[in-house]
């Protein structure tokens, strides 16, 4: 199959002042679309081109690191543009009750993904995964994603945020910190309430 880079659900500009849209213009129509581009490249000719991408996710060992960090890096931007809005929405009742008695309160998940975020030597991403019925925060290197078999943790995500530099640097430089305390005003609770649901 050839792969294809999704449209964005809202325009460049939809998140600012918290994502400017210079940034989500490069990111989605040059990060990402590399990523797609080198990913059907890594595929072309190989038995991989007859799978779908969450099976070559997760079964990522068997294939060459080109299709590891490509494949991962268009799950996981196909993933993260879904998780952004700027709705202004919350998280479900059910969805509040699992953070609230899992980490006490919504505002120590956020801590919590901001730390895992935040001490992510070089790039990589902090995930919310639904893990055995429970929440759990981990963080992966590079384009790696914690449905893969050789993640760390492993997990179903409903909520990713990418830590890579180009995801925040034309807007808060090395402040990658303020980058992830921004970005949870721009959450699409919505989506990830159903990622929760569809998950448990
Ligand atoms: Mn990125």
């Amino acid at each position: 199959m050839i792969h294809t880079l999704p449209a964005l659900g809202y325009n460049f500009d939809a998140l600012e002042p918290h994502i400017d849209a210079q940034t989500m213009q490069i990111h989605h129509g040059k990060h990402h679309q590399a990523y797609v581009d080198n990913l059907n490249k890594a595929l072309a000719g190989t038995e991989g081109e007859h799978h779908s991408l969450e099976d070559i996710i997760v079964h990522i060992s068997k294939y060459p690191a080109a299709v590891r960090n490509n494949g991962g890096g268009h799950y996981n931007h196909s993933l993260f543009w879904t998780l952004l809005c700027n709705d202004n929405c919350q998280p479900s009742a059910n969805l509040l009750n699992a953070i609230n008695s899992t980490f006490g309160s919504l505002d120590a998940l956020k801590e919590k993904m901001n730390t895992a975020g935040a001490t992510r030597f070089g790039s990589g991403w902090a995930w919310l995964i639904v893990k055995d019925g429970k929440l759990e925060v981990c963080s992966t290197p590079n384009q790696d994603n914690p449905l893969m078999d050789v993640a760390e943790v492993k997990g179903t995500p409903i909520i990713g945020i990418d830590v890579w530099e180009h995801a925040y640097y034309l807007k808060y430089q090395n402040k990658r910190p303020d980058y992830l305390k921004a970005i949870w005003n721009v959450m699409n609770w919505d989506e990830v309430s159903r990622l929760y649901e569809a998950a448990m």
